[in-house]
């Protein structure tokens, strides 16, 4: 019996809905969502297992999603960058995905281009297919597409209809090679725990502020100690400016405990117990341009620097 595997990378401009289709596709939340671009701050790993069908082999496929591919002077934003050629290198498959109401522009434009220095085989994705009222305009859409580069697939879907997506898993299936499995059948991403939990606390405070705050937020995770019965988190909502801040607390704290409710209800969730969330807001003026900084938020780092230096390869 022969056994398809391979990682596939989800490669986009911001808010063409990457992150949905992962989430999607693997049948669980592990990237958050917003309507804001630039949600998705690194690369996030989540892996699905296909069984044989008919008509289908069985295989395992390791889809990357990434940051969405835009142009920033900011560390933060090169390293939003870095995350993205990470993710594609190595990588059997790119799925493009474009989003099929907006007029493709210099960004899709910028997108394909990396997609073709990769050299990597591409599939495009035309989502969001549920808001196109007319569906006949499909085909002259694929034609066009068709001229720009020679995909080895195009794929309507609907990330968040759920349409269309069983078809790509086949085409994505056999699109890969005969290889092993490569991560154990009950593991669906390589996040921790932990950084998901701080990921949630993010997600909500993308929902409830707007402007520059949404950008100027990152969240670290102080102290999460478990318990069979109780999850106890402390976190820190770092901001760059006093007026964010002010924002993040609301008046009389109300903002921040509005987020620290509904982050507590979704990491309930995600661990199974109950959770005794503490959030607190510091400013760190600049962050985003502070290379250290943002090499502290990534959670690979911080996992390297607690079971120390890396062992070296033989
Ligand atoms: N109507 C519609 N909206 C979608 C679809 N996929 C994603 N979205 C929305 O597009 C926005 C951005 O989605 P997200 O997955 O965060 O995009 P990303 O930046 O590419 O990861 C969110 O508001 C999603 O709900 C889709 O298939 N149809
Ligand atoms: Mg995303």
């Amino acid at each position: 019996m022969s056994f398809h595997s391979g990682f596939v990378c989800i490669l986009g401009r911001p808010n063409a809905g990457k992150s949905t289709l992962l989430n999607a596709l693997v049948g669980e939340k592990l990237a958050i969502i917003s309507p804001k671009p630039q949600t998705t701050r690194n690369r996030i790993l989540g892996i699905i297992n296909v069984p044989k069908e008919k008509g289908r082999e069985a295989g395992q496929i390791v889809l990357i999603d990434t940051p969405g591919v835009h142009q920033s002077g900011s560390s933060l934003g090169r390293k939003m960058m870095s995350e993205v050629r990470e993710a594609l290198e190595g990588c059997e498959l790119i799925l493009l995905i474009v989003d099929a109401k907006r007029k493709w522009d210099r960004d899709d434009a910028l997108v394909l281009d990396l997609a073709k220095k990769a050299g990597t085989p591409v599939f495009l994705l035309l989502n969001k297919i549920d808001l196109l009222a007319d569906k006949s305009k499909l085909l002259p859409l694929i034609a066009q597409f068709q001229t720009l580069h020679d995909f080895k697939e195009i794929v309507p879907i609907s990330a968040l209809k759920r349409k269309g997506l069983n078809e790509l898993l086949s085409c994505v299936l056999k699109a890969l090679p005969n290889g092993p499995r490569y991560f154990p059948e009950d593991q669906i991403t390589d996040q921790p725990v932990r950084f998901m939990a701080a990921e949630l606390i993010r997600e909500h405070v993308l929902m409830h502020t707007h402007e520059e705050v949404p950008h100027a937020v990152s969240v670290l995770i102080e102290q999460f100690e478990e318990s069979p019965s109780l999850t106890r988190i402390a976190a820190v909502i770092f901001c760059e400016r006093e007026g964010q801040k002010a924002i993040l607390l609301g008046k009389g704290g109300q903002m921040l405990k509005k987020i620290g409710t509904a982050a507590r209800l979704d990491i309930e969730k995600m661990v199974g117990t109950k959770v005794f969330l503490e959030l607190f807001v510091k400013i760190k003026a600049g962050w985003r341009d502070s290379r250290n900084f943002v090499e502290e938020l990534d959670w690979r780092r911080q996992l390297q620097q607690i079971g120390g230096p890396p062992e070296p390869e033989s």
